[in-house]
This record gives C-alpha cells, structure tokens and sequence, in this order.
C-alpha cells in the first residue's frame, strides 16, 4: 500500500491524503460504511457504489468467521468475489467483536475463548489464528487481534491489558511473515493503539505501535462510553505520537460532529454502524442536526427528506412518506433511513477533504459542528 499525504490544513491537524492498495484509490479522510456479515445492512452493492460512493467498506472477522465460515470463504475466492465488492475492504480482527460478548468469553495470555452468539458452539480466538482468518477473508486492510479495554476501567487493567495488546501484536507479526496472499493480491497490517482513558498508557501504547513500523496505524478502545472530551484528548496524545505519513484510524467513532472533531486532531480513517443502525431506527443525520423521522411533527410534512442530500432518496421522498414507512414497519424505510445516512457521511467527509485542500477547514468544521449540533 501506498499512502501520499497531500495536503495539511493550516488552522488544525487535518489532513488531507490517498492511500493506493491492489483495489483502488482510498481518499482520506474516509469513513468506511460497516458491512459486518457481507452486507451493508439494507444496501445493495449498486446502490453502495453508485449513490454513497465509498472508497472502501469493513467486515468483521468473527461474524464472517461464525458464517458462512472459512471453507465458503476460500472457495469463493475471498470476501470480494463472494460478496460482489471490487473496491477495497478492510476487516476488522473481532477483538472488539469478542469483547462485546462479555458474559459470554474468557481472555487468556494465549487468546480469547468465546461462544458462538448463533449456536452457543465454543471457539477459540488466538493472534495467530486471527491472522489465517484474514488471509483467507482476503480484505485489504487487516487489524492486529487486540484487546478492547472496557469503560470505566481501573488503572491497573488497563495496563495490563495494553501489555496483552502488545504481546499479541508481535505474535500477529511474527505469524504473518510465515502466511502467503492466497489470492494474487497484497494485504496491508494495522496495528492497534490501547491504554484506556489514561494518557501516560495511551502514550506508551502509540511508541509501542509506531515502534513497530506498520503501513499505517489503528486507535481503539475509545468511544466506548466515555465522554467525549476524553476521547478527543486521548486521540490528540496518541496522534502527536503515530507518523505524519501513515494513514491513522480511529475504531468505531462516530457522531458526524466526532469525525470532524477527529479530523481535526490528524484521524484519516473512520468506521461506525451509527448510520446504519440508527437509521433502521428512524433517526437521520443531516448538515442542520438530527431528526427523529417517527416523530408526528413530520406527519404531514411534504418536503424532501433532505434538500441539499446528495443521495437519490434525500430528494425523491419526502419526510411525510418515510415516516409513514416507518409507522407502517415496512423495510422499504429501514432502506430509505440507511441509504440517506450513509450517504451523509460519506458527503460529510468528502466535504472535509475539499476544505482541507482549500486551506479552510477549521473554520468551516466550526461552522458544520454548531449546525449540526441540534434536533429537528
Ligand atoms: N478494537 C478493535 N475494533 C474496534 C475497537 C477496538 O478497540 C473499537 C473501539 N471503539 C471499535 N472497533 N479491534
């Protein structure tokens, strides 16, 4: 993978770049629509490509692992051929995936033994067998097998499980070196920042990660129920630590006002299923706040879902129809909710790389957070 920064804003840390892999180009900042089991839920890829138009899109190893599982995967040819995606992927390593099982696993120096939320089946997560389950996915970008520290959590956890972190990101590396691409193309390794809501760790852990040297690099264990204010101070430490030119992701953030707001610190690389998932329960994001699109104050309201959207759907219905689609509990609104919010966030961050590059996005990143900070 190649990574060109191309431009920096001059009023924050923002910056503007490409990351080039064997499936294509990935502007940053990008947010990455989640497509958790194969799907983006309610999206068919055609409308995915052509009206929300995102560079890449995640999976998740665990579910795609759980199923349809490995011999499917490695007969279709990957993740790509089986589900119809030719641009790029990433999967995550299901070390969050596993931890939001919470009752349900057991974290040991050698892995994380869990069981299956399908059948209840046992299995057993190790850094090495997360590495083999990658390869065979076939995503472009691959995450380290990582802890997630829980919040609050007290001091002493969260070190230890850093040091756990650390521990199973040498053996994923150590692994790697010793497994080829099996379908023709590169994959490139993130590694993953922890250290909880502590700055000292958070530190430790981002000279640990750039230590190591990878093509680009991962924060987690944030946006985990902390407030936001934390968050922010945490992403700023760790940024001010990781390369300048190496693309940085941040897991599992955000509201748009978090993606911008993280932007600004010098994130490029975003993930969330806050569009999709609130969208199924009728909440949409726009540039002037959000809306609860169940409310009866939209009954009779004939406008357009969202004037200025730049999807199909933000124009062709109105807000009186989706509610009643709502109302009625039919798919078709879950859809309409899910390609509207998609395609805001994908606007949103397209937005922000045209004002890093116009040399304005701090003040233009003021301006959209007081906008969008309100409910319709
Ligand atoms: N680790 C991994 N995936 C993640 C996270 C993490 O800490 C988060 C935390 N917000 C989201 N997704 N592997």
């Amino acid at each position: 993978m190649q990574f060109k920064l191309e431009h920096r804003d001059p009023a924050s840390k923002a910056r503007a770049g490409e990351m080039i892999t064997d499936h294509g180009s990935i502007r940053t900042p990008i947010f990455m629509p989640v497509g958790t089991v194969a799907s983006v839920k309610g999206v068919h890829q055609k409308e995915l490509r052509e009206e929300i138009d995102p560079d890449i899109i995640l999976g998740n190893t665990y579910h795609l692992y759980l199923r349809p599982g490995m011999d499917i995967l490695r007969k279709a040819g990957g993740l790509h051929a089986f589900m119809g995606w030719d641009r790029n992927l990433l999967t995550d390593s299901g070390g969050y995936q596993v931890y939001s099982l919470s009752g349900n696993r057991k974290i040991r120096e050698e892995g994380v033994k869990f069981k299956s939320h399908i059948d209840g089946s046992a299995h057993m997560f190790t850094p090495e067998y997360v590495m083999e389950i990658q390869r065979i996915i076939g995503a472009d970008i691959i995450m380290a097998f990582d802890e997630c520290t829980p919040y609050p959590c007290d001091y002493q956890y969260a070190q230890r499980s850093m040091h756990l972190t650390h521990r199973w990101l040498d053996r994923c590396m150590v692994h790697l070196e010793t497994l080829p691409f099996p379908y023709g193309y590169s994959q490139t390794f993130f590694p993953i920042v922890q250290g909880s809501t502590f700055k000292d760790l958070r530190k430790q852990s981002a000279e640990y990660i750039a230590g190591v040297g990878a093509e680009g690099n991962a924060i987690g264990g944030l946006s985990v129920g902390e407030p936001a204010e934390e968050m922010y101070a945490m992403t700023e430490v760790v940024c001010d630590i990781l390369p300048e030119d190496k693309p940085r992701y941040l897991m599992g953030v955000g509201t748009p006002i978090n993606l911008l707001e993280n932007i600004a610190l010098g994130i490029d690389m975003f993930d969330c299923v806050m569009p999709t998932r609130n969208g199924r329960n009728g909440m949409l994001f726009t540039a002037h706040g959000t809306i609860n699109i169940k409310n009866k104050k939209w009954e009779s309201d004939f406008s357009p879902i969202d004037a200025d959207g730049p999807t199909f759907v933000d124009r062709e219905y109105t807000k009186a129809y989706l509610r009643h689609l709502f109302v009625a509990n039919e798919y078709l609104g879950k859809q309409i909710a899910t390609i509207h919010n998609l395609g805001f966030y994908l606007w949103l961050v397209r937005e922000a790389r045209s004002h890093i590059l116009a040399g304005d996005f701090a003040s233009w990143k003021n301006r959209m957070v007081k906008q969008m900070d309100n409910r319709l």
